[in-house]
């Protein structure tokens, strides 16, 4: 089956759908989406994660990324998901925190996670919580979901509105490039103007969120001059 362009399946119950993506892109070699209806073993980045409830949004796309479009992809499918959810619920409350976790009220309502594939193709695994909102109290996390939230709406709109609006992002982005969409990004960036902590694997940098560069890495004013972030997870420096 196919929608808008892409090759789509869809299962009753999977690990993860970004195994299942490609397992079902051997079949096709082409850009594909798989989504699936309860999925067992979701994974967030570094080995965390992503909890299943009953009736939220589970889906992966592969497709082609050139590595240098890398960082502005994982924006954009940030702002396709925070789009997504505005077109429930008004926009002005749902926030990116970079690079792509979308938040609702400081809570985390939507995933995404990027992981390679085969040459130049890129799996962009994505989960919304649309009808529960899991426990993740044993994490650094809030969570909700849209029914949490008081809207109610089925997976398969949330699906069909994140398909329209990613496909139209990513044209946008192919024709005109990341700059227009870049102030969208900014407006609804999470701590932007704000003191953060970004924690990365091995070190933490502290420093004022001020701006997001044309390759969509963070840039960071610190006590010893600008820094440019490519990856990690920011956290509001708590006021003392
Ligand atoms: C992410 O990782 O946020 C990426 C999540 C991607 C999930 C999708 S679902 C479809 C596809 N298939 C997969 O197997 N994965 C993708 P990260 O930034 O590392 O955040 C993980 C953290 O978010 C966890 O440690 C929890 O604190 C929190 N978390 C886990 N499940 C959550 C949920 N359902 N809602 C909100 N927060 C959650």
């Amino acid at each position: 089956m196919r929608i808008d362009g892409w090759f789509y399946q869809y299962l009753k119950e999977t690990e993860s759908t970004n195994d299942a993506v490609l397992a079902f892109f051997k079949t096709t070699q082409a850009p594909s989406i798989v989504r699936a209806e309860k999925q067992t073993k979701g994974r967030g980045r570094l080995g965390r994660i992503w909890a299943y409830e009953e009736g939220n949004f589970f889906a992966s796309f592969i497709f082609e990324i050139k590595i240098e479009d890398l960082g502005v992809f994982s924006l954009i499918s940030g702002l396709a998901v925070a789009q997504t959810i505005s077109e429930f619920f008004p926009s002005n409350k749902v926030q990116i925190k970079w690079p792509n976790d979308v938040l609702v009220q400081e809570k985390k309502i939507g995933g995404i996670l990027f992981e390679k594939g085969p040459g130049d193709y890129w799996v962009m695994g994505i989960g919304i919580n649309v009808q529960k909102t899991p426990d993740i109290s044993q994490t650094f996390y809030e969570a909700t979901s849209l029914h949490q939230e008081g809207v109610s709406v089925t997976v398969d709109d949330v699906f069909q509105v994140f398909v329209q609006k990613f496909n139209h992002l990513k044209t946008e982005y192919e024709k005109i490039g990341f700059e227009p969409l870049k102030k969208e990004v900014l407006d609804r960036a999470y701590n932007r103007g704000k003191r953060i902590v970004v924690k990365q694997l091995k070190k933490e940098i502290e420093g004022i969120f001020e701006d997001i560069d044309d390759d969509g890495a963070l840039l960071i004013e610190t006590e010893h001059g600008k820094e440019r972030i490519l990856a990690g997870d920011i956290f509001k420096k708590e006021e003392k």
